[in-house]
């Protein structure tokens, strides 16, 4: 399981359960409920190179969509208006993927004030 390093099951199993219909997937709830919220920015660095699968530094929209699988191989695909959301919410630059992090995604949602940190030191 990619994710086992990182994140516990049974948090993970909570997450998936909460978005397992079309069209319930919320990004802030499922970082929340998954854990991913209160981890550390290295923590969190990992999470994004297992999302992004092709290594190309960035998330695209393909990899989004296929969002859930990397937490349960079985995991149902995003919907096209959830993963355009989800886009949405992380692309702040507006060229349709997202790069400096899916982070831009955790501050939205947590505010944690070590992640935001380290995010600031990362972008001086
Ligand atoms: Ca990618």
């Amino acid at each position: 399981m990619a994710f086992s390093n990182v994140l516990s099951d049974s948090d993970v199993a909570a997450a998936l359960d909460g978005c397992k219909d079309a069209g319930t997937f919320d990004h802030k709830k499922f970082f929340s409920a998954c854990g991913l919220s209160n981890k550390t920015s290295d923590d969190v660095k990992k999470a994004f190179a297992i999302i992004d699968q092709d290594k190309s530094g960035f998330i695209e929209e393909e990899e989004l969509k296929l969002f859930l699988q990397n937490f349960k191989a079985d995991a149902r695909v995003l919907t096209d208006v959830e993963t355009s959301t989800f886009l949405k919410a992380g692309d702040t630059d507006g060229d349709g993927k997202i790069g400096n992090l899916f982070m831009n995604l955790l501050k939205i949602s947590i505010y944690s004030p070590t992640i935001y940190l380290n995010l600031l030191l990362q972008n001086m």
